[in-house]
């Protein structure tokens, strides 16, 4: 019990930090929860910022790399690839979903389970070339709340080649 309430501050708390940033709102962070030997994982989230910005770096402790994803279809396969920025239009919510642009986690140092909170940290760029990291807390949660089917998205991150 003393440890579903934690879990439940620790939540709240989350919310309230990552909605608290300066330059860009991030809405509703989380992770996905990864299965026994699974080395990889996505995190998503809804960017908007207040002005002409970009996503140019994410980091977290849970993960040997992080890159940032887009996936597209390509000759009927869903295939992902990194890019070295997402643009973040000034007032414009920017997705980042399964499916969609994600948050790559790689070389995981240990499973990611239902429940836990992963810290990340963004590093955004404005128009001027200045950066700003912000720390927010993203929540896990199960393969089964994902929009895209988790079969047709493991495959993708068995493919993913490391540097
Ligand atoms: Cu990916």
């Amino acid at each position: 019990m003393k440890h579903l309430i934690s879990a439940a501050l620790i939540a709240l708390t989350a919310n309230a930090w990552a909605q608290g940033t300066a330059s860009v709102e991030i809405k509703d962070p989380w992770v996905r929860a990864t299965v026994a030997q699974q080395k990889s994982t996505g995190a998503f989230m809804q960017l908007t910022a207040k002005a002409d910005s970009k996503l140019v770096e994410v980091k977290s402790p849970v993960a040997g790399v992080v890159e940032i994803h887009e996936m597209a279809m390509a000759d009927n396969v869903m295939k992902m690839r990194q890019v070295p920025g997402l643009a973040l239009p000034a007032g414009k919510a920017v997705e980042l979903k399964p499916g969609g642009y994600h948050v790559m986690l790689m070389d995981l140092k240990g499973p990611v389970k239902d429940g836990d909170t992963v810290p990340f940290t963004l590093v955004f760029e404005g128009k001027d070339g200045k950066r700003e990291n912000v720390e927010i807390k993203a929540s896990v949660r199960p393969l089964g709340n994902a929009a895209a089917p988790a079969k047709a998205d493991a495959a993708g991150h068995g493919e993913h080649k490391h540097q």
